[in-house]
């Protein structure tokens, strides 16, 4: 095969991987900013023959491809940070039953928050479910540690986790393409694989396994190459080093050449912990500063609580500010402290980004249902109003200021219902129909068992607008037929259509819900106008 390269962002470098690896399914929920990864296969899946689908949560996602893994097929699941959240049981139970067929977990987190509600790091999960996690720092990475990804999967019938952060998933570069495994990936069907039924007896010899595994790991991340020493060339002060993955090493780099600095550093991409490597590289130090992008993971484990040997910078020390993304002026402030440089304050301008607040888009239908609903509820001072995360959210900003909380995906209807029952008078859920699919369900399900008197607000906008307009999995008339078949009396399903010029019908249905002593839903259904403006 004759060699070439391609301009691909992370996210495609690692689904380009997982299409040279013979994938036999590719599965996900979308959110930011893990989307493109998802979408890159769906484009190709036709062709290469593979099936890519859309799931209707990332558990569900995460036991699809656990089930292709299971008769022999490779299998790639990508999601958002928090999206690990949701697929955490099956997750977490899998590294118990194993695998059969390769089965790598993408998870791309947030740090500094661009689209997400907290900066939660997946290092913590693979390391909790006493799995292995590459961590790329660039986009040839990606391809390189998906592909090893799938064979270290097979090797050690693990699931194996890459976790990519925003910068790496969004950015793109050139990356040298690999000749495709030529392995066809057969149906097959093994006989008597206790591993599979999580009974007691079975999970206890599991577990054990699972520990003689995890040694193996630590000696595979002693030897691999993305956990190195660089020593080359090498003139500074030795005493003094970073450590740095992700980002970080990118980071590193860029300001050492800036700046003209020569560091000795070890560089961390795979977990878990690379153990006699790091030893060797503190035995010398003196000071190590630690750049990573997320929770202090590796400086906490460095730390430890003994607190001997060298001294440890980072997020943990206030070298580097707590929270939020790392960034080359962050870097270049961390290095000027500990190797005690005066003139880096002027070199920082040239590193500053700037933020932009987002907004509804001219046209949107949540912005009149918001309208309508804020006057709904102007003469109810008790109300409370409950939402969930999609684009609606922003509904929280000036001018509506219309809702009072967003905690996670599905959190609305469950908040709403523990707060009527609380006692509550006016409680209000609003959720967009792509998260009631999601997460909303089971939710509805208990308020209508129960009748709890709250309304539900369900934005049936036909799409998953805030990642990009997906398609949601339920909306329109099949909607309609499923909030009739939990039970909710047919009088207390109603239709809005979010336009101001039915503004006072949309007012007046609002109000006569919010004044019934049940669960009522209203359904406002109005193409999202991105969706709309493309068709
Ligand atoms: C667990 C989890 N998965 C994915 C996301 C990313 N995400 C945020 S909102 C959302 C869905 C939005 O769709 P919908 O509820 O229909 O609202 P819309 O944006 O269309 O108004 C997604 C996928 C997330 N925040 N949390």
């Amino acid at each position: 095969m004759k060699k070439y390269a391609l301009p691909l962002l992370g996210n495609e470098a690692v689904a380009h991987a997982a299409i040279d690896s013979g994938i036999g399914g590719a599965f996900s929920y979308p959110g930011t900013p893990a989307t493109e990864i998802f979408e890159y296969l769906d484009k190709y899946a036709d062709r290469a023959g593979f099936c890519a689908q859309w799931s209707g949560n990332e558990k569900a996602a995460y036991e699809e491809a656990l089930g292709m893994s299971y008769i022999g097929k490779r299998a790639i699941v990508s999601m958002k940070s928090v999206g690990i959240n949701v697929a955490a049981d099956p997750y977490i139970c899998s590294a118990l039953t194993g695998v059969n067929g390769g089965l790598v977990v993408v998870v791309a987190d947030d740090p500094g928050m661009h689209s997400s509600q907290n900066e939660q790091d997946v290092r913590y999960y693979a390391d909790f479910a006493r799995t292995a996690c590459f961590e790329p720092s660039s986009q040839q990475e990606c391809y390189d540690m998906t592909k090893e990804a799938f064979r270290l999967s097979e090797k050690y019938k693990l699931p194996v986790v890459i976790r990519l952060v925003t910068r790496i998933s969004h950015s793109r570069a050139l990356v040298d393409i690999r000749p495709p495994e030529n392995v066809l990936f057969q149906i097959t069907l093994r006989q008597n694989q206790k591993t599979w039924v999580l009974l007691p007896s079975n999970a206890r010899a599991s577990f054990k396994k699972l520990y003689e595994k995890r040694n193996a790991l630590i000696r595979y991340s002693e030897n691999c190459p993305w956990n190195f020493i660089a020593k080359n060339k090498f003139t500074g002060d030795s005493r003094k080093g970073v450590i740095c993955c992700s980002t970080g090493y990118n980071y590193l780099r860029e300001v050492e050449a800036a700046l003209q600095l020569e560091i000795e550093y070890l560089r961390l991409g795979f977990y878990p912990f690379a153990a006699r490597l790091i030893r060797e590289f503190l035995q010398k130090k003196d000071e190590v500063l630690v750049l990573e992008d997320g929770y202090p993971y590796v400086e906490e484990r460095l730390l430890g609580v003994a607190g001997t040997g060298p001294k440890i910078h980072g997020r943990l020390d206030g070298t580097i500010e707590t929270t939020g993304e790392i960034n080359p002026e962050k870097t270049v402030f961390a290095l000027a402290k500990m190797f005690g440089l005066k003139f880096i304050a002027d070199n920082t301008a040239n590193f500053k980004i700037p933020t932009r607040l987002p907004s509804f888009c001219p046209g949107c239908p949540h912005a009149d249902t918001f309208k309508a609903l804020k006057e709904a509820l102007s003469n109810r001072k008790s109300s409370k109003v409950f939402s969930d995360i999609g684009c609606y959210t922003l509904a929280a900003l000036k001018p509506y200021e219309a809702i009072d909380s967003c905690v996670e995906m599905g959190a609305s209807i469950g908040m709403a219902k523990g707060a009527s029952q609380g006692g509550l008078v006016y409680s209000v859920a609003v959720i967009g129909d792509s998260t009631f699919a999601h997460s909303g369900l089971t939710l509805m399900l208990s308020a209508a068992e129960a009748n709890t008197p709250m309304t539900v607000i369900i934005l049936d906008n036909n799409a998953v607008a805030m990642t990009g307009g997906q398609p949601s999995m339920i909306n329109g008339d099949k909607l309609l037929s499923l909030l009739k078949g939990f039970g909710i009396p047919h009088g207390h399903i109603k239709t809005i259509h979010p336009l101001s010029r039915y503004h006072s019908d949309n007012v007046r249905k609002i109000k006569e819900e919010l004044d019934y002593k049940g669960l009522s839903v209203i359904i406002s259904r109005r193409n999202c106008i991105q969706i709309q403006q493309k068709k």
